[in-house]
Order: C-alpha cells, then structure tokens, then sequence
C-alpha cells in the first residue's frame, strides 16, 4: 500500500467513525493519525450539525487537536463514563486483541477505553493479522527501566528504549515515563502476557489491550469504502 493509500485509507475509516458519533455523546479521543482524521470530522459536524460533544482525549496530542477541531475538551476525571471512544491501533488479531502504544499514549488510552460503553477501533488493513506479531510497548517509570529489561528477557521478550525521533535521548510518555518495545515474535496467549507483563515492578501498563472484545468494533478503511468487522 502507497503512503498516500495509506492516509486515505485511515481518512476513510476515522471519517467513518466521526459519523457514528451523536448529539449530547461524552466521546473519547484516540491518538494516531487515523483518530486525528475522526477528531477533525467531529470538529466539522459540530460546526455543520451544531451537535453538542465532550471530548475526552487519551493524549495532549489528542487534547490539542481537539481544540483545534473546536471540540469541548474535558480531562477524564471530569465524567463519569464514556459513551463511545474512537481510537486507532498498530495491530488487531481475530479476537480483538490489540496491541497499541505506538504514539506512546496506551496508559491513557487504556483508562479512556475502560471508561467507555463502545470503542471504535479505526485502521488501514495492514493493521489486521490473525495473530499479534507486532514489538508490545511497554510504560515504564525510568528509575526501574534497567529491572524491567532483566524480567521482560525472562519472559522471552527483546526489550528496545525507544528514542526521540529528533532529539538524543528517549521517548518521555505524556506521563513522565520511558517506552520499551518489546519483540515476543508471535504472541499465543496476549491475556496471559499482558498479566506477566503488567505485574513487573516499574511497569505502568503495556500496550497488550485483550478485555475489550465485547465493546469492540473495528472499521477498516478501504479504498471502496469502509468495512466493519464485529
Ligand atoms: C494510537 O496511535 C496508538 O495506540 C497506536 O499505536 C497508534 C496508531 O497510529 P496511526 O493511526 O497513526 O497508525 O492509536
């Protein structure tokens, strides 16, 4: 797939997601390029529709988008549930089993999709595997990176600090922590793995998202249009 099938693709699946939103929706706010596609068709339905929306972002990135977008920002402790959440992933298995955390946001996107009654997972088909392949990101509080390491190569995985694209140093989570991608090959049990994973000292929470199947729908952009999985 071009880049720019790429970016349509994800144009196609956020804009999708952004009409299933409704008037008076506490909505969360994913983070990624295919949620900011979502959050800008909100911003423009609120304008075109005068529909009335509470955004809750899972990230700044999101939170400021969303204001760009005109959409009322509110941090989530202020609701007390989510009615529909829209957010992207880097892979989604036949289950729904998820792994995201490729924008460094999963912590939060993690406590926005708890929150929420739906969540619309938007993507490009590349994001769709039988089975997760993909490096699992990993939140951790920097003073326990070195203790981390140790216990995820006990679990067969190959842990990797990810670094700042345009700076010298690591990747710095919106909440002051480091990411470690880690490298499982094919994960068999990713509700067995995510447990390990988030039970290591230092660890905040891994990208392995496995207990919302039930509340799942995926769109996936095409360039014939947008295909639902359920
Ligand atoms: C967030 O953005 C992440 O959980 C996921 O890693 C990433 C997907 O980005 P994109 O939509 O740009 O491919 O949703």
């Amino acid at each position: 797939m071009s880049k720019q099938h790429n970016l349509e693709a994800k144009r196609i699946a956020g804009y999708a997601a952004a009409e299933q939103v409704q008037d008076g929706m506490v909505v969360g706010l994913g983070t990624g390029s295919t949620a900011q596609y979502a959050i800008q068709r909100v911003g423009e339905r609120i304008q075109e529709e005068r529909i009335a929306v509470t955004g809750i972002p899972t990230s700044y990135q999101s939170a400021l988008r969303a204001r760009e977008a005109g959409i009322l920002v509110v941090d989530l402790p202020g609701v007390s549930s989510i009615d529909l959440t829209i957010d992207g992933a880097d892979q989604i298995d036949a289950r729904f089993n998820l792994i995201k955390g490729g924008g460094a946001a999963h912590t939060r996107e993690k406590c926005v999709a708890d929150a929420s009654e739906r969540i619309l997972i938007v993507a490009d088909a590349t994001k769709v595997s039988e089975c997760l392949t993909a490096p699992v990101p990993v939140e951790v509080v920097p003073y326990a990176t070195v203790g981390v390491g140790r216990h995820i190569r006990a679990l067969g995985g190959e842990p990797v600090i990810r670094e700042a694209v345009r700076k010298d140093g690591p990747v710095i989570t919106d909440n002051g922590n480091f990411v470690l991608d880690c490298a499982f090959g094919t994960i068999n049990e990713p509700a067995a793995l995510a447990a390990r994973l988030n039970a290591i000292p230092g660890v905040l929470t891994c990208g392995l998202f496995t207990e919302y199947a039930e509340k799942i729908t995926v769109l996936i952009g095409e360039s014939e249009g947008c295909r639902t999985l359920t």
